[in-house]
């Protein structure tokens, strides 16, 4: 900016002589040995010498730079502060072109009316300030009586925040306590009436970023910035939806002529401040201090004649009184002995600098300058104060800004500018955002992807379509509805370059439609943008205005073929090879415990012989127990309880198969049946006949790769791998095509693969599409399985627009009119070309064996307790037969003589038995 007003001033006609603008690069030093070293360096400087100095003072340095402009009488034109010389001083030294503010700050409080304050500061500066202000109200309105609560705003910006959450706390416990003390109810907001006078534009940026950020704000607060280094342009980028904030303006940035003399400046010297770069006001008061440097010099030659200075610099040495450079030491400095002398042209110089009247036709940046005879403080100047009052969101808020000149006070009469001034009776108005908003054309950016944003078709002989008609769906739609609810939303739409969504660079830029909000080519993005933390922390995002997750779409399978076996298909694979086992387990169950049990054996008396048979041979048990499981009987039954628990078993398994077989056939026969050969995310990754992928770089890849998950991180190392292993086979069979590999470029591509490559590959994408894909013709997709995760898709604005406000609101609103799922439905399933009935596959699916193994278990308990009892039932009749004959023997000693008579009457009996049994000649006789 000095150079600048070195270029501005040295290309004016009117002035013969040029200023030139001395610097001196100071050698790296910490903060605090500069200011030890500050001193000397310019006492060195002044050896060679100048004809005034320029500085931007702080309260640190300022004491340093006063000594020596009043000591060797070197006048000083201050462009940062303002602080007033001295009053007695006649003669003062210190010229300030920043101006004071207590005379604003004063008139402005009367304005208001308020009687108690708080004051916020940095500290050195504090004492004068008020002294200041106390001594111009005094002298205005003796009678006025003003409260002042002191605070000091600690150095460190970082500590704002703490500062300001303490302050609010504190206030508000005051309020309570007020209420508390009072016999009434304190129920109306005590206002709170800040002043914040801090050093610089940063640290007040910074102050303002705390509060933006700080809790415990109240709408009673009013916060007054009193230096003039933020305006409107800087309070623009900060939400405050709550309190009333004002600052002065001194430096309008969009002055035309600046940014004209800016532009050439930035073509003549290709550098310093790009066009974009925001520009302090401290750095347009440096610029204005030049201006009045070269204006001072002017009128010191025209009142002391032009040759005044002749003798002074020869070679760029000053020489002052006839002696080379000026010392501020002179004993120390030199060796020659000297005396101390002073500038001989400093009192005309300041008396010079007194007289200078400037005005922005002199192309001053902030206005009228001149300057205090007595003070040297800035007078006759004017500035704007802008008041931002909340509105129904900042995006709403109310910007007044007025007229402030020093010494006439507020010109509240005609000349009082309402900008964006909230109308009333817009209160009325219909939607959710009455009143007006700050910017009324916006940029929209977006994505061409099916069915959020589409080219919209012309019929033919149709005229051209222009502008946003030339685009139609879901996002088209809801930015209607924005536009009707936000009033004052117009928008032009335009097309991401790529249709890029937006993604980090590995330079830390952004591409696509992020690139384009941070660039400001874009105020809002309106598509299917997914809300991640990366990108939240580069943009805003609005509410979601949908929700969505990554699903998996595979190719539809094809409709069942039958063949001369499908019979076998109600039954899966495992229930047969069971059900078998099961047959010949329960076979030989019932021939070993029919061999084992004495119950099963039969006596017979066949051609005049007594013989003991077991009809459950092994050929006879394998039929006796496939005629049970062919719903047949047999000629043979069990007789012993082992027997016919192992029967009775083997029944009832039989009964649940069949009917079981029966019910599915039904069903399978006459079902067009579609089973899908994957029908979750972990039948998905625990095969690898079925390839999967997903767009390259996209969102969802991004999920795979950074999850945490160890099934999606498998999937993730699938297609990495699979992928390497695609790309090495291209490179030897030297081809070109990229048409196999599971990565792909763009959604339409990864669907694409999904329809041509005939179920052998499956694309995970997000289900907004999968959904909208699966319901448009050739009907030959469709999604398996749940979510993998679950996403919102939110409107985006660069960060600090206060738009995002309204947006959200607005998709509240129409969130809870649901306006938003009469979109969703309109634009996926009213428009539906596929019939999904015949979608569900998974109806007449084979029975598997976790449905129906219980029987299998009671089979096979069955079995155990069947050999158990057959065990028992030997061991019984072993028993019961070693009893009997213990007992004939017994008797046989006992009746000895009378045997032999018994048995010929046994042998008789048997006879005539036998004789009646041959006459019946039934082969199945039985003795027990
Ligand atoms: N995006 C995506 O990854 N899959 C999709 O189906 C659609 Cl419609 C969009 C992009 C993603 N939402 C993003 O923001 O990157």
């Amino acid at each position: 900016m000095l150079r600048l007003a070195e270029m501005t001033f040295n290309a004016r006609s009117d002035v013969d002589f040029d200023v030139l603008l001395g610097t001196r690069d100071l050698p790296p030093m910490e903060s605090a040995t500069l200011m030890w070293n500050l001193n000397r360096i310019i006492c060195d400087e002044m050896k060679l010498g100048f004809m005034l100095m320029l500085a931007g003072t702080n309260f640190k340095n300022y004491g340093i730079y006063e000594d020596i402009a009043n000591h060797i009488k070197m006048p000083l034109i201050d462009w940062e502060s303002s602080k007033s010389a001295p009053s007695e001083s006649t003669e003062p030294m210190i010229f300030s072109v920043a101006p004071p503010a207590e005379q604003l700050l004063i008139d402005y409080i009367q304005y208001k009316g308020w009687r108690d304050i708080v004051y916020i500061h940095d500290g050195k500066n504090a004492d004068r300030t008020l002294r200041s202000m106390f001594s111009y109200l005094h002298r205005k309105l003796p009678a006025y009586q003003l409260f002042v609560d002191n605070y000091l705003a600690p150095s460190d910006e970082e500590l704002f925040r703490e500062f300001l959450n303490d302050f609010h706390r504190r206030l508000s416990t005051q309020h309570q306590m007020k209420s508390n003390d009072s016999s009434e109810e304190i129920d109306d907001p005590i206002p709170v009436n800040v002043i914040v006078d801090l050093e610089g534009g940063y640290r007040t940026r910074a102050f303002l970023r705390a509060l933006e950020e700080s809790v415990l704000v109240k709408k009673e607060y009013h916060y007054v910035f009193s230096n003039f280094d933020v305006d409107e342009t800087d309070l623009a980028g900060f939400h405050f939806s709550l309190i009333n904030i004002t600052c002065f303006r001194i430096f309008d940035k969009s002055n035309k002529r600046f940014q004209k003399t800016r532009a050439e400046f930035h073509d003549v010297y290709r550098g310093g401040f790009s066009n974009t770069d925001s520009i302090p006001t401290s750095a347009a008061f440096a610029h204005d201090a030049i201006l009045v440097a070269g204006k001072a010099l002017q009128i010191a030659m025209n009142d002391h004649g032009k040759e005044i200075f002749d003798k002074s610099f020869i070679r760029h040495q000053l020489f002052n009184r006839g002696k080379k450079g000026l010392y501020c030491r002179p004993h120390e400095d030199t060796s020659e002995t000297r005396q101390f002398e002073s500038f001989e042209h400093g009192a005309k110089i300041a008396e010079a600098i007194k007289k200078v009247v400037l005005t922005e036709k002199d192309g001053t940046l902030t206005g009228r300058i001149q300057f205090d005879k007595i003070t040297g403080q800035r007078t006759n100047f004017s500035a704007d104060v802008v008041e931002i009052k909340p509105g129904v969101n900042s995006l709403n808020s109310v910007w007044e800004r007025f007229q402030w000149a020093q010494g006439e006070g507020f010109l509240l009469g005609g000349e009082r500018h309402v900008h964006e001034k909230k109308k009333d009776s817009s209160l009325n108005k219909k939607g959710i955002l009455p009143s007006k908003p700050w910017k009324l054309r916006f940029n929209v950016v977006t994505v061409l992807v099916k069915p959020f944003v589409m080219l919209r078709r012309r019929n033919p002989g149709e005229p051209e379509l222009k502008g946003n008609d030339r685009f139609e769906g879901y996002c088209i739609d809801l930015l209607n509805l924005l536009a009707k609810n936000i009033s004052g939303f117009e928008y032009d739409v335009f097309i991401s370059d790529g249709n890029k969504y937006g993604s980090r660079q590995p330079d830390g830029s952004w591409d696509g439609m992020i690139g384009y909000l941070l660039n400001e080519t874009a105020d809002v993005a309106v598509a299917p943008l997914t809300i991640t933390q990366e990108r939240e922390r580069a943009v805003d995002f609005s509410k979601p205005f949908m929700t969505t997750g990554i699903s998996i779409l595979i190719k539809k399978p094809e409709k069942q073929e039958f063949n001369i076996f499908s019979f076998m298909e109600p039954l899966g694979m495992t229930i047969w090879i069971f059900t078998l086992s099961s047959y010949f387990g329960v076979s030989l169950t019932i021939f070993l415990v029919s061999w084992f049990s004495p119950y099963e054996k039969r006596i017979e008396f066949k051609r005049g012989e007594f013989t003991v048979t077991n009809e459950f041979t092994l050929y006879n048990s394998f039929w006796f127990t496939l005629a049970a499981f062919m719903q047949q009987g047999t000629d043979i039954l069990p007789r012993a309880v082992s027997g016919r628990i192992a029967s009775s078993c083997w029944w009832f398994f039989t009964l649940i198969i069949v009917s079981s077989y029966t019910a599915n056939l039904a069903a399978f026969l006459t079902l067009e049946r579609m089973t899908p050969p994957i029908e979750s995310v972990d039948d998905l990754a625990n095969q690898n006949k079925i390839l999967y992928g997903v767009v390259e770089g996209g969102s969802t890849a991004a999920f795979f790769e950074d999850s945490i998950v160890p099934l999606y991180k498998k999937m993730w190392n699938f297609m990495v791998s699979t992928s390497q292993k695609q790309i090495e086979s291209e490179k030897q069979t030297i081809s070109n095509s990229t048409s196999n590999r599971i990565f792909v470029s763009s959604y339409a591509d990864g669907i694409e693969k999904v329809r041509t490559s005939k179920g052998k590959y499956a694309f995970l994408l997000e289900e907004t599409t999968n959904n909208y894909e699966s319901g448009r013709r050739p009907c030959d997709t469709m999604k398996v399985g749940q979510n993998l995760n679950t996403l919102g898709y939110g409107i985006a604005t660069k960060i600090g627009n206060p738009l995002r406000v309204s947006l959200n609101l607005a998709i509240l609103y129409l969130q809870e009119k649901g306006e938003l799922k009469k979109l969703e439905n309109k634009w996926w399933y009213d428009r539906g070309q596929c019939d999904t009935g015949t979608s569900d596959g998974g109806t007449s699916s084979s029975l598997n064996l976790s449905k129906v193994a219980g029987i299998f278990y009671i089979l096979l308990a069955g079995m155990v307790l069947s050999m158990c009892t057959a065990l028992i039932e030997f061991l019984f009749r072993k028993n019961k037969e070693n009893r009997e004959k213990e007992k004939n023997r017994m008797r046989n000693s006992r009746q000895k003589p009378k045997k032999a008579i018994m048995a010929s009457c046994q042998k008789a009996t048997k006879m005539k038995r036998r004789s009646k049994s041959e006459e019946v000649s039934s082969p199945r006789s039985t003795l027990f």
